[in-house]
């Protein structure tokens, strides 16, 4: 079934009955000078490219190799559409290896024709804290699908993993795997429905009118919590401590330093947002809430080109209910121009999304651990990491 899968330490199917097994790394790591020292193989008219993402010229490849080739829907007919500057910021976190950018071109041509990438991340899982690599932007153009490419991509990123003394790594994909640690659902918040329904996104729901959906979703102008605002270079000890306690209650989190806080929660234009309530009496942080910014091609659409989406990312409420805190994220989100909202079934969304009139969409995240078991899984619910 899986020719590729079933030769790596990833937990099997078949394995899923066995209870004795028990939770960690699946094999031990191996000396370093055992490691491959070379790359491996690719097919003649290809070559490896450690990419410099500094490198203008190059990010604009690796965006328009993105751009036409990465995720779609399974109907076709949208396309995950990250910017150039998402990109940077995505895979230079702090501590990043260059050498996990890793691009495939043509000899030839020099063309840009497949990439995955790694960053380095602590990441706990239950009371081990592990060093691992996130694995995110794996992609093969799509006239050299189906060639066994991606299993050469895999095993190199793996490779230049453990050159790091790495042994472990987080993934997401839309598609099923050996073996699922959960399996998470997309919720959306319309905030343009019109464009939505326009697009094909969604649709008019029965016995609507346009006029009465438009009232729906309609938000009001400004947040509405007194000392919301938006997180500075100054807040990054509050908000750290905040969240630092907070994911200590999932059962698998990313543990967050300030340096890391700083990286990857410091708003950036169009990348990412975070906003904070700070107690108008005590000035103390108290509640935090955060989205990044990822619009997707819209495919075949003769009036509009993309939609612009936030994805909800990192959230903590204290005093503030989520709630509550969760509505304010959506008003801002409108008053930038963004067309949905959308989040995942994680951490405690389900107790806002219903509420705040998400809707279930068609596409499922299902979340994997390279070379960890984790006997029986998880539930979305007891999982407190978001991969872009
Ligand atoms: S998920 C997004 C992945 N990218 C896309 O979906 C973009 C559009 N599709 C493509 O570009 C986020 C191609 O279809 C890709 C497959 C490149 C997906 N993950 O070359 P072949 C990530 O980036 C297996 C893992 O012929 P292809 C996370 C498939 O099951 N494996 O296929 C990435 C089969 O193996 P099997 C995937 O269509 C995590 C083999 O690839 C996969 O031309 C990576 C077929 O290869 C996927 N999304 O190219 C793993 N899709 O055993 C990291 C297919 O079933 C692991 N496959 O025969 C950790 C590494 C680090 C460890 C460190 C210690
Ligand atoms: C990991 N970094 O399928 C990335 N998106 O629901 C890799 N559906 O947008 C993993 N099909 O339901 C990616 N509208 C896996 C996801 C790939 C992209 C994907 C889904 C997620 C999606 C939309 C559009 C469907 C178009 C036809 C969807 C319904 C929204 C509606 C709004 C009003 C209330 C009810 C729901």
């Amino acid at each position: 079934r899986h020719k590729f899968w079933e030769t790596q330490p990833v937990g099997q199917f078949r394995d899923t009955a066995d209870t004795s097994l028990p939770d960690g790394p699946i094999e031990p790591p191996t000396p370093l000078s055992e490691v491959r020292a070379d790359p491996y193989p690719l097919p003649a008219a290809f070559e490896w490219l450690t990419c410099d993402l500094d490198d203008d010229a190059l990010l604009a490849d690796l965006y328009s190799l993105l751009a036409h080739n990465y995720v779609e829907d399974d109907e076709n007919m949208f396309r995950f559409n990250y910017s150039p500057a998402f990109l940077r910021w995505a895979l230079k976190p702090p501590s990043f290896f260059r050498a996990w950018h890793i691009g495939v071109r043509a000899k030839e041509s020099k063309k840009l024709v497949a990439f995955i990438s790694g960053v380095p991340a602590r990441i706990r899982a239950r009371d081990d804290i592990v060093r691992m690599a996130e694995i995110n932007f794996l992609c093969v153009h799509k006239k050299l699908r189906s060639k066994r490419l991606a299993p050469v991509l895999i095993r190199e990123v793996t490779r230049r993993v453990h050159q790091e003394n790495i042994w472990q790594a987080a993934y997401t994909a839309g598609v099923v795997l050996p073996t699922p640690i959960t399996t998470c659902r997309y919720w959306h918040r319309s905030l343009n429905p019109k464009k939505l329904i326009d697009v094909g996104f969604s649709r008019l729901g029965p016995r609507m009118t346009m006029s009465r959906t438009v009232r729906l979703y309609k938000m009001p102008d400004a947040p509405l919590t007194p000392g919301f605002r938006r997180m500075e270079l100054r807040d990054v000890a509050a908000v750290t401590r905040l969240l630092r306690a907070y994911l200590a209650r999932f059962v698998v989190a990313p543990d967050f330093d300030e340096v890391d806080v700083e990286h990857w929660l410091l708003p950036q234009e169009d990348v990412v947002d975070s906003y904070l309530v700070e107690s108008p009496e005590t000035h103390e942080v108290t509640d935090f809430c955060s989205f990044y910014t990822l619009p997707s091609s819209v495919l075949n659409n003769a009036n509009y080109a993309t939609l612009k989406a936030a994805y909800s990312y990192y959230n903590v409420s204290t005093k503030t209910p989520l709630q509550q805190l969760m509505n304010d994220a959506l008003i801002v989100a409108k008053q930038k121009n963004y067309d949905v909202f959308n989040a995942l079934d994680v951490m405690e969304n389900e107790s806002f999304l219903k509420e705040l009139k998400f809707g279930p969409g068609d596409g499922q995240l299902h979340y994997y651990l390279y070379n960890y078991r984790i006997r029986n899984g998880i539930k979305p619910s007891e999982l407190g990491l978001v991969l872009l």
